[in-house]
């Protein structure tokens, strides 16, 4: 058989991801909590068609099928997240055994597979009883993530050699804190800046809790990145793009690589009232050296300066505030296809985006944590499930990817969203990323077209045009 046009390094790793509200149901099972993901699926209104996580996946039970999925994948890497709650379930002190034991049983099957754990320890389910103290808003939440971190650290620092901070910072502040969607549904500026910045400081606690163990292991964080690509080169429309970087991308990166935030947007907050709670040393703590850096990207958009002005007075309206930040708008050039979700597939702000991380940060070692599409098809007649528009989008991302290594970005994995069908926060069950096929009323696991392309690409280490 000829090479693959595509191909990647032997040593590329190779997997899928998933994380704990999104999969693993069994709520109150020994000894978990509530964390604000319970809650707020559990408010009316907040979730399409009042889905919740209680039983989700199943994976709580079903994890010895979840890893043999992942075998069969052909998988070198498994990135899942932690249940903050079900390991401490009162937000700090003492550790909950049976909480411990059920991650023990997942890190030791994939071990026992060939499957490397990557672990991520925030991925958005924050426990309630530290929501109730204030959550993300008060400090002291930076505090005992780390020290939740760390305990980790001490249950599984040996056999767990990557670790993730915190998933998509920008999630956790801005959406659900500035817009609204995301728990727990708060639409306050100010709000997003302060929790953005405990967020960031929780990173830079668990870097220095983790160094200090000395560990093999590698450890980063996984921010979601976004691109936009100018409309034109008129330099109105690129400054205009650059503020959205600055937004969504430069806000969460450029503490981690270069200590501050970037000033002009800083600036441009301080004249709406909004303010970063910043205190000695945070910028050091946060700006610690990490290992690698975890990238989530699933789409991009051409936008262009505003053509109307704005108004004189920013509304005091949230999203009239960011829109006043950003004052640009965003331009359908091109009549891009879109995922059931609605999002452009846009393989080229990929491949840019790398491109830019690259120039940006001094090409930092970088997992790709998290990719991939909504595509809804459901089960044929056949009982197999033709989702030809997901196994496209992969298709097309991972040439872009390989553009981008070609191109010299240090790209060292992949992990597909997601290894199955799961809870798609406020969308609930109505949206699918799965590799795999989950019929919810019967737990039945169908893999797709998608997950045999998928694994015939790792089994070959790339693919044919
Ligand atoms: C990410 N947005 O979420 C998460 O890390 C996953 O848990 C999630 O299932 C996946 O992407 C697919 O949505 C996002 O509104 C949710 O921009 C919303 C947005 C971005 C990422």
């Amino acid at each position: 058989m000829s090479a693959p046009t595509f191909r990647f390094p032997d040593t590329f790793a190779w997997g899928s991801a998933t994380s704990a509200y999104q999969i693993e149901g069994s709520p109150d099972a020994d000894g978990r909590t509530p964390s604000i993901w319970d809650t707020f699926s559990k408010t009316p209104g907040r979730v399409e068609n009042g889905d919740t996580g209680d039983v989700a996946c199943d994976s709580y039970r079903r994890v010895d099928e979840d890893i043999a999925l992942l075998k069969a994948m052909g998988a070198t890497v498994y990135r899942f997240s932690i249940s903050w709650s079900r390991v401490m379930p009162q937000g700090r002190g003492a550790v909950n055994p049976a909480g411990i034991a059920y991650y023990r049983r997942l890190i030791d099957g994939l071990r026992a597979a060939g499957i490397a754990p990557m672990a991520t320890l925030y991925h958005w389910d924050l426990p309630q009883c530290l929501q109730d103290e204030g959550g993300w808003l008060n400090r002291q939440t930076a505090e005992d993530f780390a020290a939740y971190a760390d305990a980790m650290f001490d249950a599984f620092g040996e056999t767990v050699p990557y670790w993730f901070t915190v998933n998509e910072p920008w999630c956790v502040s801005f959406l659900s804190h500035a817009m609204g969607h995301h728990a727990p549904g708060e639409r306050d500026l100010q709000q997003a800046l302060t929790v953005a910045h405990h967020t960031l400081l929780g990173h830079g606690l668990a870097v220095k809790a983790f160094r200090a163990r000395r560990l093999a292991a590698k450890i980063g964080i996984a921010p979601n990145v976004d691109w936009r690509e100018p409309f034109s080169q008129h330099p109105d429309d690129v400054a205009a793009c650059e503020r959205g970087l600055d937004w969504f991308n430069r806000w969460f990166l450029d503490p981690v690589y270069r200590g501050r935030y970037p000033e002009a947007l800083q600036a441009h907050y301080a004249r709406l009232g909004a303010h970063v709670p910043v205190q000695a040393g945070d910028m050091a703590l946060i700006s610690a050296p990490t290992d690698m850096l975890g990238i989530n990207f699933y789409t991009g958009s051409h936008a262009r300066a505003r053509s109307t002005p704005l108004p004189r007075d920013p509304h005091p309206d949230t999203q009239a505030k960011l829109d006043a930040v950003l004052d640009l708008e965003t331009v359908d050039v091109s009549g891009f296809a879109r995922t059931d979700i609605g999002w452009d597939i846009f393989p080229d702000a990929f491949y840019k985006v790398l491109l830019w991380l690259r120039d940006e940060y001094g090409n930092p070692p970088v997992f790709i944590t998290e990719n991939g599409a909504c595509d809804n098809t459901d089960l044929s007649a056949d009982g197999q499930v033709h989702d030809t528009m997901r196994t496209g989008y992969y298709r097309r991302h991972l040439i872009a990817l390989n553009r981008a290594m070609r191109s010299g970005c240090d790209i060292r994995g992949y992990t597909a969203w997601s290894l199955m069908d799961n809870f798609e926060w406020a969308f609930g069950y109505g949206k699918r990323f799965g590799l795999v096929h989950v019929d919810f009323a019967t737990q039945i696991r169908t893999p797709k077209d998608s997950f045999r392309w998928f694994q015939r690409v790792i089994a070959e280490g790339g693919f044919d045009a």
